[in-house]
């Protein structure tokens, strides 16, 4: 295919980054075993530097084999940063696994044993240190194991208590240690655990605001977790951009009503990813979203090798396409009036609503608002809708 402007380019400023797990899984899946080799490490940097993509980020035991000793880790490091030197791809992000090791089959902070939560504070430590020296930025938690089959095996209340101690203790060692780490926690409603406490983004939200360094800690909020339970992950994000908390960003697709599947960006709800991309992008007049844009999502099963690479290449140039119908989209001067139209009271009115003052009650209580003749006028959002599908479907070429 003959390079075009959707093809990612890093020295345009394209920050795509995919996990090591991610073009790394050789899709096994809970009923059958691999279907193509597992790569080394530094073979997926080189097919990721290939493929356009800016960066890398992994788990720590993506690279380093559980109980590995110091020597083995230090070497199996030093091949990676050799690695990540020749393909120039950069590691924007660290996470720790804790949650494959049987040690965590109750949960990591989640635990009701004090040892195994101590065991979680001591590898995320570790983990961490692998990642400031691959130069990551954002840490983030994805508590896979953290919930419960059933809810007799404790109180919710003393999950919730011992995540938010190995979260403080963990921030304030990362304050100790001199570094300018962020904290990213990833949210998910269930799977593996029967349920994952903490399950939406917005749980996260609200349970960061407890934290001794709220400041420290935002979300890495993914499509496929918010869409599981039905919500709109393109809500969930908006919600954590107003907040300033969207640190990072996990992007994949899903089916309503799946397992988590992980998908090629884009490739299932087409326009919730459209939605999700204007977003980041800020085409709508809000600032951008400024982090990588990270694909956590795998190939097919039905993929070789190659097929790795195709699902990679896909993940990239959807979010360009999507990015340029979507700035397209929003420089419509139709679009812009049917907007315009339906905000038309904001200046009069909407300004009283700011902030109360005695003069701004008096002017609210004084409007002449009917509600016969406010109910009596259409928004026009179909013939939105329909321009964004036509966006969407490839029309409106400029
Ligand atoms: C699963 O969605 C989780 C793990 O893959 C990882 O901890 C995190 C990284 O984005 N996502
Ligand atoms: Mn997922
Ligand atoms: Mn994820």
């Amino acid at each position: 295919m003959s390079p075009d402007r959707y093809d990612p380019d890093p020295s345009c400023g394209d920050r795509f980054t995919f996990g090591l797990w991610t073009v790394g899984n050789p899709g096994a899946d809970p009923f059958g075993g691999p279907v193509r080799p597992r790569l080394e490490p530094e073979a997926l940097l080189e097919g990721l530097a290939a493929a356009g993509a800016y960066g890398v980020n992994l788990h720590d035991n993506d690279l380093i084999p559980f109980g590995a000793t110091a020597g083995e880790r230090d070497r199996i490091v030093a091949g990676f940063r050799k690695a990540l030197e020749s393909t120039g791809l950069k590691v924007p992000m660290a996470t720790t696994n804790l949650f494959s090791h049987a040690v965590f089959r109750d949960g990591a902070f989640s635990s009701s044993d004090a040892q195994v939560r101590a065991f979680a504070v001591r590898k995320a430590m570790a983990a961490m240190e692998l990642g400031v020296e691959l130069g990551a930025e954002t840490i983030v938690f994805w508590g896979g194991r953290e919930g419960s089959e059933t809810d007799a095996c404790r109180d919710p209340r003393d999950a919730i208590r011992w995540m938010r101690e190995c979260f403080d203790f963990l921030t304030s060692w990362v304050q100790d240690q001199g570094w300018s780490l962020r904290f990213a926690l990833e949210a998910k409603p269930n799977e593996p655990r029967g349920d994952i406490y903490l399950a939406t983004t917005g749980h996260m939200l609200h349970f960061i605001e407890t934290l001794e360094h709220a400041e420290m800690v935002g979300v890495n909020p993914e499509v496929a977790h918010e869409n599981m339970p039905g919500l709109s992950m393109v809500h969930g994000v908006a919600q954590a951009m107003e907040a300033d908390k969207l640190f990072h960003i996990d992007l994949n697709g899903q089916k309503i009503g799946r397992y988590d599947q992980d998908l090629r960006f884009g490739s299932e709800d087409l326009k919730g990813a459209f939605f999700l991309v204007r977003l980041l992008e800020g085409t709508g007049g809000y600032p951008a979203y400024s982090g990588p844009r990270h694909f956590d999502a795998h190939a097919y099963r039905t993929e070789d090798v190659a097929g790795v690479w195709d699902f990679a290449k896909g993940c990239m140039r959807t979010y360009k396409i999507l990015a340029h119908r979507a700035k397209a989209f929003d420089l419509n001067s139709e679009v812009q009036e049917i907007l315009r139209f339906n905000r038309r009271a904001e200046k009069e009115v909407g300004e009283l609503l700011k902030s109360y003052s005695s003069a701004g009650l008096e002017a609210i209580q004084k409007l002449d608002l009917d509600p016969e003749i406010l109910a009596d006028r259409g928004h026009r959002y179909e013939r939105l809708d329909q321009l964004a599908m036509e966006y969407l479907m490839g029309l409106h070429h400029e």
